[in-house]
């Protein structure tokens, strides 16, 4: 897809991209808007848009009014399959690989797929690894699912490769939103090295040398969602994108 083909041009032109996660809960009509356009004026290269609950039937919208002011992708980031709804230039249609609760398996792929195919939105099949963390997250509750123990990164490893030999593309290495530690760096070399997925990675990174070792370990994708929620300081949005472009 055209999407999925811009981000990997720009991963091999900058290294690795910044991206930025909204929150689609917004009442208000221009937090959408003003979030996606101070991260796109400070070096983001990708805005996610999603949680674990979407209930804000303005979002198409909003979203339609951000794609207007901003030039970057914006992609969905799904909880669900209610979650599917018009706007986005792509999903991120994932199956969380991890777990064994059969609703994250087919489940939700099987009533969100024919939302997304009648809306022709452009799909990125990534397999979704839940990774320890410290204290349990949303994602563990919400999913029923047990996380990869944190000491254990050829866990995911295998998870990878499985994922890969199912023809997914992306792999998304997920602590949590708002996760005590993120996801540790043998888990993203670990996958690095044996799949040639493109990696991406969130949960619980709050400073920019947590990103850029990450990079280093292989991660193309860094995301960052929580900690814009209340800090809005164009300064350490620049600082983040230049940990992560590694090539400049
Ligand atoms: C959550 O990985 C993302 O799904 C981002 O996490 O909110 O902790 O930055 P944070």
């Amino acid at each position: 897809g055209k999407t999925e083909a811009r981000l990997n041009a720009e991963i091999e032109k900058r290294g690795a991209l910044f991206a930025v996660l909204l929150d689609p809960d917004t009442s208000d009509d221009n937090a959408l808007l003003k979030a996606g356009a101070l991260a796109a004026e400070n070096g983001a290269d990708l805005l996610l848009v999603g949680g674990s609950f979407m209930g804000n039937f303005k979002l198409p919208a909003q979203v339609a009014a951000l794609k207007k002011e901003v030039s970057l992708p914006v992609v969905l980031f799904p909880g669900g399959a209610s979650q599917v709804v018009p706007g986005f230039d792509a999903i991120l249609f994932m199956t969380l690989v991890t777990g064994r609760n059969p609703n994250y398996l087919i489940d939700e792929q099987v009533r969100g797929g024919v939302l997304v195919k009648s809306l022709g939105m452009e799909a990125i099949p990534t397999a979704y690894e839940l990774i320890n963390s410290g204290k349990r997250t949303a994602v563990e509750y919400i999913s029923g699912t047990f996380p990869v123990p944190e000491n254990k990164p050829k866990l995911s490893m295998v998870h990878s490769i499985a994922a890969e030999l199912m023809g997914m593309r992306y792999v998304y290495l997920e602590a949590g939103s708002g996760a005590e530690t993120p996801v540790p760096v043998e888990h993203i070399a670990y996958t690095r090295k044996a799949t040639e997925m493109t990696i991406i990675t969130g949960g619980g990174i709050r400073e920019p040398e947590s990103a850029a070792v990450r990079v280093a370990a292989g991660a193309q994708i860094i995301v960052t969602g929580t900690l814009w929620e209340k800090v809005k300081d164009p300064g350490l949005l620049k600082e983040f994108a230049s940990a992560i472009h590694v090539k400049g």
